[in-house]
């Protein structure tokens, strides 16, 4: 059986399903709603006992893979030749570096934005103090990776010609923080890399495939 991509459109399951068509893999990809519950249902926690997306099921192996950095590493060994991350030990190491430090801002500072009332039980001061940190501590991220993206030739985080996994982790940060409003004008280097991430065909059809399921 083809492994199954569980996720949901306009969620970090975006980011796998980006991943996923970067992969070039042959995946049976499952948008379910949340706003329906669908993933809570007895049938999703039985592969994903955490109840979240994304999740990448193996049927054959009996297993579900979870958590944006470990999902790409599997896309990557999957589809070798994919570039997702580099075949060095190095550039393999680096690229995990990436994707751990764009997983721990996703988890400790957009994501705090965007569920800010929910976190603080409802209070809406709290929540906009809250709120005003988070984007604070996104944009100076984004600042810092935007010189990292400075001191490469190619404009991708790894050096690499064609876009890598976490290239595509960090251009959706970016898109995060539109939705956030924070200001990314001066950071031309992070800008550039998510025109580039977009223009890949295999993407730019992920893209469009989640906008017309809405
Ligand atoms: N650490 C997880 C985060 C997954 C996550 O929080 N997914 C959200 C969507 S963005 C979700 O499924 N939420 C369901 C819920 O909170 O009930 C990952 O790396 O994939």
């Amino acid at each position: 059986m083809k492994p199954i991509l569980w996720t949901s459109t306009r969620t970090s399951g975006t980011i796998v399903h980006q991943m996923a068509a970067a992969s070039g893999l042959d995946l049976d990809i499952r948008f379910i709603s949340l706003r329906k519950g669908e993933h809570r249902t007895p049938d999703y926690l039985a592969i994903n006992p955490k109840g979240e997306v994304a999740a990448i099921q193996l049927p054959d192996a009996g297993v579900t893979i979870t958590e944006i950095p470990a999902m790409a590493l599997w896309l990557a060994e999957a589809a070798p030749q994919s570039g997702l991350l580099p075949a060095d030990p190095i550039g393999r190491a680096k690229g995990m570096e990436w994707l751990a430090w764009c997983h721990f801002r996703l988890a400790n500072t957009f994501s705090l934005a965007f569920q800010a009332k929910r976190l603080v039980g409802g209070d809406e001061a709290a929540a906009a103090a809250l709120r005003a940190t988070a984007v604070t501590r996104a944009r100076e991220a984004l600042a810092f990776a935007d010189a990292q993206l400075a001191k490469q030739a190619s404009g991708t985080l790894l050096g690499t010609a064609r876009v890598s996994a976490p290239d595509i982790f960090l251009a959706a940060l970016l898109g995060f923080a539109g939705f956030l409003g924070v200001a990314t004008d001066d950071l031309p280097h992070l800008r550039a890399l998510g025109a580039k991430v977009a223009a890949v065909p295999a993407i730019a059809a992920a893209l469009a495939r989640e906008q017309e399921i809405g």
